[in-house]
């Protein structure tokens, strides 16, 4: 079944912890990023912690090697269980995050395509399709491709093979959860859950498609 991973983009951390909690029994995985870490600190992973849920670091590295190993090693030690990082950057700077992931037992997803419109001013071309031949030669677990462009991740997915594609952008970004998830391993859905009137209502109809 295509896993469910909630983004987690609330930047007050009273009402991030309450949505987590509410919606933790129904997810899979939740992604935490600049909004909330910035507002709560590395250490909302430990107040999340009790939720049991893997936790994912988006910060999308896209550093020199040793300044992405040194970030990596601060989020892992914080609890998290996978980062992301860039791909642009170069097989020494992804292979770095991938090595700190091993390192620690985590995993690491690497942005292959991003979901948004204005992204194919930079990663169509070729870009991307290099992007992920990078993320499996540097031995990433997977890569972050659009869920607002399935035909772009049915391209990706040939590339990639088995490892995972975590892909964000239905819901509010317009993709179709029910297109996408029949090709990819996880759903990324953030405003669509946690800006919903009932979020595990909201939840559900995700739920239902994969
Ligand atoms: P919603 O658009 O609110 O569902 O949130 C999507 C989440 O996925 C946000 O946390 C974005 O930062 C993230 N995301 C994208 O939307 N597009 C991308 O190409 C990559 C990411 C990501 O790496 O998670």
């Amino acid at each position: 079944m295509t896993e469910l991973i909630l983004a987690l983009d609330v930047p007050v951390k009273r009402e991030a912890l309450a949505i987590a909690e509410l919606c933790a029994p129904h997810l899979d995985a939740i992604k935490l990023g600049y909004p909330l870490v910035l507002s709560a600190g590395l250490s909302i992973a430990r107040d999340l912690e009790a939720l049991d849920l893997p936790l994912i670091a988006d910060f999308k590295l896209a550093d020199i090697p040793n300044t992405n190993r040194l970030i990596a090693e601060q989020v892992f030690d914080a609890g998290f269980s996978s980062i992301i990082c860039h791909g642009f950057t170069g097989g020494d700077a992804v292979q770095a995050c991938v090595d700190a992931a091993a390192d620690y037992g985590g995993a690491c997803f690497v942005v292959a395509e991003m979901s948004h419109p204005g992204a194919t001013a930079f990663f169509h071309s070729g870009t991307a399709e290099k992007i992920a031949e990078l993320a499996v030669s540097c031995g990433a677990d997977g890569i972050i491709a659009p869920a607002t462009r399935p035909e772009r991740v049915k391209i990706l997915r040939k590339i990639v093979g088995n490892r995972k594609i975590l892909s964000p952008g239905v819901g509010a970004q317009g993709g179709d959860a029910a297109a996408i998830a029949q090709i990819v391993d996880g759903i990324i859905v953030g405003r669509a859950i946690y800006e919903a009137k009932d979020p595990v209502t909201a939840i559900k109809t995700f739920s239902s498609v994969r």
